[in-house]
């Protein structure tokens, strides 16, 4: 151990773990409600997820009839970005719409 690494008590070290550490993935989720439409429910994942309409709709059928659906897996920033996004234009268009992200 260097005289520097002594002096500080080993921070030198926990700074190097923290630094080559990979992002922590955060899925993010659509939830089902009875009164936001199905077309508004694919417009959000074509526009916020980048999905491809046959893909939207997919995912949109299984938000529709198990309750909950994965639009993307994203590090910790994006994941509460998409969220947002996607409740904030619900609420723009007067929809109940909810998103929720959980650590992969
Ligand atoms: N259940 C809604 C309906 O019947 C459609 C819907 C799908 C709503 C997915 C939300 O995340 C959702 N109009």
């Amino acid at each position: 151990m260097s005289d520097t690494d002594r002096q500080t008590g080993g921070e030198v070290l926990e700074r190097e773990k923290q630094q080559t550490k990979r992002p922590e993935l955060f899925k993010v989720l659509l939830l089902n409600d009875d009164y936001t439409t199905m077309d508004f429910v694919v417009e959000v994942l074509e526009s916020i997820f980048n999905k491809q309409p046959v893909e939207a709709f997919r995912i949109m059928m299984m938000v529709h009839t198990q309750g909950k659906g994965l639009c993307g897996v994203y590090p910790h920033e994006i994941a509460e970005t998409k969220v947002e996004a996607v409740i904030t234009s619900a609420r723009e268009h007067g929809f109940p719409l909810k998103a929720a992200m959980e650590p992969e």
